[in-house]
């Protein structure tokens, strides 16, 4: 039995459960398309532009634990490379197709269009590669099952994103059928004996130690330790805190949670734990200049058990190939009981009182409103600004999703992100918290979720400005052109879609309008909430000032 080289991506595709891929097409992957749409199971999703493509990508990884765009050389390609980074910073396995020139070209001096005018054509896989874990360019029908197999499976054990360069004649070259991907999906698992020495190193760290703490961080879902880091806490009874960009990776019913540890904006009572705890187990921490706060709420030392993806970290000495999911569940078997932490109860985050219903919107009536919106089946995406703060400090139902995109940090990423994670996952609810200044980067994404009747809801927070900029450095940089952005949805829908924009000025403007968008089963509804730029959170005004401060450290000289 064969296939092409394009069906024989397609196929391992459908087998690793990716059943949609997001392309923007170009002349150099026109005939992969072809070969991709011909396999039954997955469909094609367009993107406006190839930034937003890999963002979708990176969307419905978030949902589905992989996915795929395709895009053509260069002009495409490059775009997407930015998302890939942010896939890469954010522990997420993507796999980036490109389309590329005719094998025959490479190498005979002929310029060709797309590319930097020269005759190398290169550039692209060097450049891709310091944001990938494998890269792959195909050239034979030959090579192309062993290098396809080689980075979906390094994204899978990784989950990190990947690359396969496929030139626009190879595409529908002949080649073998794949065989079975169990192989593929199969885990490393750690050395027997690195894992027994790093637990029994653990076992006897934590026989001396009372009071002992979790603390949840991002990485912990790449490493799929979620599960296991639950059976952890029932075993020991300690509290459980989480660091922000892990909100939602435990479940915030459970007896153990204590909330969010955030240095100078944690939930109440949250670094107070920490602060005093003998022993702190870290499951899948990014210790980063924003999640320290500039550096200040960073625990180190002695007291820490750091579990990395592929290394364990105990007071100082490492075990490295040790995976987190293997010692996470070795550890829920084994560890003492230790409820010393968890004796205060925990310090729920004060209700928000509603506002009268013609009061002037405010930040805090906007969160309440959508807090009340949180169920087990919602995804919330809440964008880079005050939308970090204002997600982090929701009280989550058990299985609520929160998406944040912390590491990278890129402003826009939301809206492509949304639509990717609701093709994937079209079963949830998809709510998207973005900024004035954010939505202005990756806009044009509604219209996809327009095309493909998602209905996502979308509040627009218009504030006139970027505020967490305001916040951490103030200029006249921060301020930017008003738009009409409820009034986009209708130049979106160009007649034909049932996208939804609409206004709230007020509190029951609000609450109309989230009405309004829960019945728009058909397409998306953006609801542009106006707010005065100096109403944020007082996090988002503490964390600046800090974050402000190191940013502003002279250079050390000697
Ligand atoms: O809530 P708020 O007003 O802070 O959010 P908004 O309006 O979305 O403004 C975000 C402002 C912002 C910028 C300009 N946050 N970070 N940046 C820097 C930045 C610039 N370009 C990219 C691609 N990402 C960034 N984070
Ligand atoms: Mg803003």
């Amino acid at each position: 039995m064969s296939t092409t080289i394009g069906g024989y991506l397609a196929k391992r595709l459908t087998q690793i459960d990716v059943s949609h891929h997001f392309a923007v097409a170009g002349d150099y992957n026109l005939v992969l398309l072809d070969q991709l749409l011909a396999q039954d199971g997955l469909e094609q999703i367009y993107c406006c532009n190839e930034l937003n493509c890999g963002f979708a990508a990176e969307g419905y990884a978030r949902a589905r634990g992989i996915a795929c765009a395709v895009v053509t050389f260069s002009v495409g390609a490059l775009s997407a490379i930015n998302a890939l980074g942010g896939a890469h910073a954010e522990n997420l396995p993507v796999i980036l197709v490109s389309g590329a020139p005719n094998t025959n070209d490479h190498g005979t001096g002929r310029i060709l269009h797309h590319t930097l005018g020269t005759s190398d054509y290169g550039y692209q896989y060097e450049m891709v590669r310091h944001v990938t874990v494998a890269a792959e360019r195909v050239f034979s029908a030959e090579d192309a099952p062993a290098k396809i197999d080689r980075v979906i499976e390094r994204a899978l054990a990784l989950s990190k994103p990947v690359y396969l360069e496929i030139p626009c004649n190879v595409a529908d070259l002949e080649c073998p059928e794949p065989g079975p991907v169990e192989a593929l999906l199969s885990r490393r698992p750690s050395a027997g004996k690195t894992l027994d020495r790093a637990i029994a190193t653990t076992l006897d760290f934590l026989s001396e130690r009372e009071q002992v703490v979790i603390l949840i961080g991002s990485k912990l879902r790449a490493a799929h330790g979620l599960d296991a880091a639950v059976k952890l806490a029932d075993r020991m009874g300690c509290a459980v805190t989480i660091m922000a960009a892990a909100k939602g990776f435990f479940p915030e019913d459970h007896p153990a949670y204590r909330g969010v540890y955030w240095g100078n904006v944690s939930s109440p009572g949250a670094k107070a734990l920490i602060d005093n705890a003998d022993a702190i187990l870290c499951l899948g921490p990014v210790f980063n200049d924003y999640s320290t706060v500039g550096w200040q709420a960073w625990p180190e030392g002695d007291r820490m058990v750091r579990v990395d993806p592929e290394e364990v970290v105990v007071a100082g000495q490492s075990f490295g190939g040790v995976s987190l999911l293997d010692f996470v569940t070795a550890l829920g078997e084994q560890a003492p009981r230790r409820t010393g932490s968890a004796e205060t109860s925990s310090l729920a985050l004060p209700e928000i009182a509603p506002l009268p219903a013609n009061s002037r919107l405010t930040n805090d009536e906007m969160m309440r409103q959508i807090g009340a919106l949180m169920t087990a089946d919602t995804t919330l995406t809440a964008e880079t600004g005050d939308s970090w703060f204002n997600a982090v400090r929701l009280n989550l139902p058990a299985r609520a999703r929160v998406e944040l995109e912390m590491q990278w940090g890129h402003i826009g990423w939301s809206v492509p992100s949304a639509f990717g994670n609701a093709t994937g996952s079209p079963e949830r609810q998809h709510i998207v918290m973005v900024g004035d200044g954010s939505f202005q980067l990756t806009a044009q994404e509604v219209a996809q979720m327009i095309r493909y009747e998602l209905p996502v809801i979308i509040f627009l927070i218009n504030n006139r400005g970027y505020v967490i900029e305001i916040k951490i450095h103030d200029g006249p940089y921060n301020y930017i052109k008003n738009w009409d952005y409820a009034g986009l949805i209708d130049v979106f829908n160009a007649g034909k879609g049932h996208g939804l924009g609409l206004k709230a000025g007020t509190a029951d403007e609000l609450a109309e309008a989230i009405t309004k968008a829960r019945h728009n089963r058909r397409g998306p509804t953006l609801i542009e909430c106006s707010l005065d730029r100096e109403d944020c959170t007082d996090d988002l005004v503490n964390w600046g000032r800090e974050v402000g401060k190191t940013n502003a450290r002279p250079p050390v000289t000697n």
